[in-house]
């Protein structure tokens, strides 16, 4: 019987890498460890974010003999400006996934090669948006479905349409506080207006407008992109699929899809299985194409096919070194520029195909709706064309494998809690199971654990560590991005991992046939845990920051993180960090972004960069929260 001792430890993953960065020495490559060494230490002034360049009298740098910039900008102004301008670029690079999603939608047709899959969340969300859709054809509605969503970006008055789906005592308090969020690139560019020299230098100011623009993120940008994948490619359902480097297969030629944006991966996925591909292969002597995924592409294939995912964001280089890697295409966010000159030092084939992410060194085949699918097919015949020039001597695939079961968005939860229950209430269904889980004690709560890796702290090791603790201690977690995949390497997605789990947890997941762990998505799926509070919150019938639900981050490294740790505390949850945001050197701010912003939202930062110390705050904190609910 699988027990904890099962899963994959982080020993296990370190051996795996060290063994990999032999073979880097052996072809002299470098890896993200070497660079880690020629950073370190880091600067100062750039960790306690009071460097500021936003303008050409500095870089200004603050000490106590210089306690302010040129212009006077102190250390709260400076550190303030400098993390909402990070909150800024995580909020572009979401959203503007999103839009790139809204334009693929607006060029469906019935014939291809993008077509609608998820009929009824489109007329769902059309009706939402007010966009008719009575005896017409779906593509029509699709559209101007389309054309509604990316007017969200850009249109002059009004706020986002999803903050319509956030609890009323949300949206008032967001209205109330000025923190409603409007047109998502008015947030962003009023974030970069107020840091411009010469503008904002009150340290609230800046946060409050971090609260906003986050919001255009999580109540915005991403939902946007969340359901326009949904629309186009399939609300994800349950799959039964494998994790970690072992999914490499020596005999097969190995495509890995890596960055964010499936709009291209998915393209791909679909031309690997195409008859005259696969029969190329073989004519080749080959046995198999095996696509597999790195980062939340991974996860976005993983939930709608079941792709395996080789890895999380720091095992990219990993991937590369096994020797096995044909043919790397990359989309957006999250890829190392390093990976093309790591590329040459073996046989691999680097492919970048957005505009958004060119790297030097790598050969660009730019994607175009209209044209995709042949250029997936292009892409996967240069996969094949390729195994043939692997060299043996330089392969080694570590055999680190698990089982793991993912795709599990809200729908997926309200259709696995309704098997326990017959109070079938509406067509959306009901947490109203979990709930009396949560009230009766056999759960002692949720914990949305996200981000990335990070080389600041062990990697992986407070994500394993986080999470075996809160499932022992009968705490359900939700995990997305680079989260939900260490939680597949390690083995924590496994169905069986409810061994490991307390009495309650284990029982819940005995019942409901689910893992302790649920996997809900990529980075801009966090809007999907954003609608689970929420709808946990109405069915209880309390407020969001009353529920013992929480956020945590246990290795950040992105802005991406940034702009949704913000839209998390609006939302009224708090947020655990194991990664300190670069503040420090500012005393306002590193009290606004704790305490400040609970007092405006109810919702703050609590952070710890031991991971044995977040889980005693996390369980303090679920327990205050049940306690003020009497239970
Ligand atoms: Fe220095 Fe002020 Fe310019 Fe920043 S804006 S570089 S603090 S003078
Ligand atoms: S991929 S943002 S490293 S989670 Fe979404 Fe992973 Fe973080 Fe990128």
């Amino acid at each position: 019987m699988p027990k904890a001792n099962h899963f994959t430890t982080i020993e296990q993953m370190e051996a795996d890498s060290a063994r990999l960065r032999e073979t880097a020495c052996e072809v002299c490559a470098e890896t993200y460890e070497d660079r880690v060494k020629t950073q370190t230490p880091h600067c100062k002034f750039g960790e306690d974010g009071i460097c500021c360049k936003n303008c050409s009298m500095g870089p200004c740098r603050i000490t106590s003999k210089a306690p302010r910039g040129i212009c006077g900008a102190d250390a709260h102004a400076i550190a303030g400006r400098n993390y909402l301008r990070a909150i800024a670029a995580g909020t572009a690079s979401h959203s503007d996934h999103a839009r790139e999603i809204l334009h693929v939608l607006r060029d469906t047709k019935p014939e291809g090669p993008y077509i609608v899959r998820d009929e009824k969340k489109l007329v769902r969300l059309a009706a939402e948006w007010g966009v008719a859709t009575d005896g017409r054809d779906i593509y029509e509605i699709a559209h101007d479905v389309a054309s509604v969503g990316l007017l969200e970006f850009g249109k002059p008055d009004g706020f986002q349409l999803f903050s319509r789906r956030a609890p009323k005592e949300r949206q008032e308090l967001w209205e109330r506080e000025g923190i409603m969020p409007r047109a998502i690139d008015r947030e962003i560019a009023t974030a970069m207006h107020m840091t411009h020299m010469g503008n904002t230098a009150d340290a609230e100011s800046l946060v409050r407008q971090g609260l906003r623009t986050g919001l255009s993120n999580g109540w915005g940008g991403s939902m946007i992109g969340t359901e326009i994948t949904d629309i186009l490619f399939g609300t994800p359902t349950v799959w039964t699929t494998e994790g970690n480097l072992g999914v490499l297969e020596a005999d097969q030629v190995n495509l890995v899809v890596h960055g964010h944006d499936p709009a291209f991966s998915e393209m791909v996925v679909t031309a690997a299985e195409d008859k005259e591909l696969v029969n190329y292969a073989r004519s080749k002597g080959i046995k198999g194409i095996n696509v597999v995924g790195l980062c939340c592409t991974a996860n976005e294939v993983a939930m709608r096919h079941g792709v395996r995912m080789a890895g999380n964001f720091l095992q990219q280089e990993n991937v590369i070194l096994t020797g096995a890697c044909d043919l790397m295409c990359v989309d957006i966010q999250c890829i190392f520029p390093a990976l093309p000159a790591l590329a040459q030092c073996f046989h691999t084939k680097f492919v970048t195909s957005s505009p958004i992410a060119r790297i030097p060194g790598a050969i660009h085949i730019e994607f175009h709706p209209e044209t995709a699918y042949e250029q997936a097919k292009e892409i996967v015949k240069m996969a094949i064309d390729n195994y043939e020039r692997r060299d043996a001597s330089k392969v080694y695939i570590p055999e680190s494998k698990q089982q793991a079961t993912v795709g599990y968005p809200t729908e997926q939860i309200i259709k696995h809690l309704d098997t326990i229950t017959n109070s079938h209430l509406d067509e959306l269904g009901s947490y109203r199971p979990a709930i009396d889980a949560i009230k009766a004690g056999v759960l002692r709560g949720a914990v949305a654990i996200v981000g990335c890796n990070n080389p600041r702290v062990r990697p992986d090791y407070s994500h394993f560590e986080i999470m075996k603790e809160l499932i022992e201690n009968d705490v359900l977690i939700v995990a997305t991005g680079c989260a939900a995949q260490m939680a597949t390497k390690a083995g924590l997605l496994n169905k069986d991992a409810k061994y490991a789990c307390g009495d309650g947890l284990r029982r819940v997941c005995e019942l409901l046939d689910i893992p302790p762990i649920l996997h809900m998505g990529a980075c801009v799926d966090i809007s999907r845990m954003m609608l689970l509070a929420a709808g946990i919150a109405e069915d209880w019938g309390v407020k969001l920051t009353e529920i013992p639900v929480v956020g945590c981050a246990p290795e950040w490294m992105s802005e991406k993180a940034v702009s949704i740790a913000n839209y998390v505390v609006s939302t009224g949850l708090d947020v655990y960090l194991g990664i300190e945001p670069q503040v420090k050197g500012s005393s306002q701010m590193m009290e606004l972004i704790t305490e400040g912003t609970r007092k405006i939202t109810g919702g703050g930062f609590i952070i710890s960069t031991d991971p044995h110390v977040l889980v005693k705050n996390i369980l303090d904190g679920l327990e205050v929260k049940r306690a003020a609910l009497g239970i």
